[in-house]
């Protein structure tokens, strides 16, 4: 089929922060949770985001490769530690520039930014070491998340074409507070939806300030990490409420559906919203970002155990749904290809929030790329399977349009390799590969596939 994308849309890659700054200690940067997580033993082999790929020395470089890419816009996110290093909320002048140099680049390369305000590297400051106390078990975080989320719209204006409030808050509630797999990896179960009704309020909080100091102009959005899953209707129904519901429905209709407070009885008293919240929460925004990866297979498990983790291996009481096995093949996470269901979760949003533009803001695939070297020297990867990916994924985004669904974007993860979060630097998405010993980088043949394909698949 010839897919021409509607005129204006947007053909992206994504980043973020900690995943390939580096620097940790420079430009008056402290410590987030990600540092203290990756430094106390819980990511692969002990990597840590101290050096990443080199991007806060190498960034011209780095947004050169987007500029080859022939991307119109680029999906990145704002270390907070470098912005706001002190308790007090001072902003940090050196910090700001550094982004601020950033977005004129990119504007100079014709490439628009859209800045994801939170992609989890959480000020250390803000939360105990361990975790237990402040974090995103705060009201208070929520606060000064906005206050931040308004002095970088302060800074970057009308520059910025989206601001993207949260990225992934499913991550930051279930895997960070309910599981032990992200930062800070409390483990503590039902405490995972009161960090999500604080993320919750942390949206409504920033959108507001981001409006106030940006203006109208700039797009406002957030990202979520939809748990898509197939198999038992009854599971797959819970899976949806306590991972897509529990911010869908707060975010776009201004309510928490009632179901999920009584699935949760007994466990969670929901005390934590006050009144307000949900109006505070419930803000007009732009666009729903939609991070998409595979779906999972889910059946009722016979255990009367909460809530649901993506590991079913978790400690037990991790969970009352059971995780099965999908059928491969798998990506290098061990994650299933499963484009229709990109499709599909487009048409269902499209259905249950009319009138809701969307944009994939993260698709893309871990493989095991290996650099060859040609007679000539010349160094090469060649991802065949990565590009077999990105192709039907972005098929199934065409489907999507072609049957009137309002998608306005995708974006490839990632640009270049980075850091893992908990695997380290074992698994790679970039369409270009990092060498982390030299910190070279080469040009995957997906990068030049996605290429191609921007060229010939964009509305003149
Ligand atoms: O690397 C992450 C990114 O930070 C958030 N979305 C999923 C990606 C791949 O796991």
């Amino acid at each position: 089929m010839t897919m021409i994308f509607p005129k204006g849309f947007m053909f992206g890659t994504a980043t973020a922060a900690y995943q390939i700054e580096g620097a940790v200690a420079e430009g008056g940067r402290t410590p987030s949770i990600w540092d203290t997580f990756s430094h106390t033993g819980h990511t692969l082999n002990g990597d840590t985001g101290d050096v990443a790929d080199d991007f806060y020395h190498r960034w011209e470089d780095d947004l050169k490769l987007l500029r080859d890419l022939g991307v119109n816009a680029y999906r990145f996110s704002i270390g907070i530690p470098r912005v706001i290093p002190t308790p007090d909320g001072k902003p940090n002048q050196e910090g700001l520039d550094f982004y601020s140099r950033i977005v004129d680049r990119l504007l100079e390369y014709g490439i628009a930014p859209i800045v994801t305000l939170y992609h989890w590297d959480l000020p250390q400051y803000m939360a105990s070491g361990d975790g237990r106390e402040g974090g995103w078990l705060e009201r208070e975080t929520a606060y000064r998340i906005a206050d931040y989320a308004g002095i970088v719209a302060k800074c970057l204006g009308d520059r910025v074409h989206t601001y993207t409030t949260l990225n992934e808050p499913w991550c930051s509630a279930h895997l960070s507070y309910g599981g032990t797999e992200h930062a800070p990896g409390l483990g503590a179960g039902p405490l995972a939806f009161r960090a999500a009704h604080h993320l919750n309020l942390a949206h409504g909080l920033m959108c507001e300030a981001v409006r106030a100091e940006a203006g109208a102009k700039p797009g406002l959005s957030v990202t979520l990490n939809l748990q898509i899953c197939r198999g038992d209707a009854d599971a797959v129904h819970r899976v949806d409420l306590i991972g897509n519901r529990v911010f869908l429905d707060p975010m776009l209709r201004g309510r928490y559906p009632d179901e999920l407070f009584s699935i949760t009885k007994g466990i969670c008293d929901w005390g934590f919203v006050c009144d307000g919240d949900l109006d505070l929460i419930h803000q007009p925004i732009d666009v729903l970002g939609l991070n998409y990866y595979s779906t999972n297979l889910v059946k009722m498990s016979d255990r009367p155990q909460f809530p649901q983790s993506t590991e079913a291996s978790t400690a037990p009481g991790a969970s009352d749904v059971d995780w099965l096995p999908t059928a491969g093949p798998h990506t290098e996470m061990g994650w299933n290809i499963d484009p229709d269901a990109l499709y599909e979760t487009l048409v269902r949003l499209n259905d249950n929030y009319p009138g809701m533009p969307l944009v994939v803001t993260e698709n893309g695939m871990a493989c095991p790329d290996k650099v060859e070297v040609g007679t000539d020297g010349v160094k090469m990867v060649h991802d065949n399977d990565r590009i077999d990916y990105l192709r039907r994924h972005l098929e199934a985004v065409y489907r999507a349009i072609e049957e009137g669904t309002d998608v306005r974007g995708y974006f490839a993860w990632s640009l270049m390799d980075n850091f893992e979060w908990a695997f380290g630097y074992s698994k790679r998405f970039g369409l270009t590969y990092v060498d982390y010993e030299s910190q070279e980088r080469i040009k995957k043949d997906s990068f030049d596939w996605y290429r191609r394909f921007i060229a010939d698949h964009s509305a003149r």
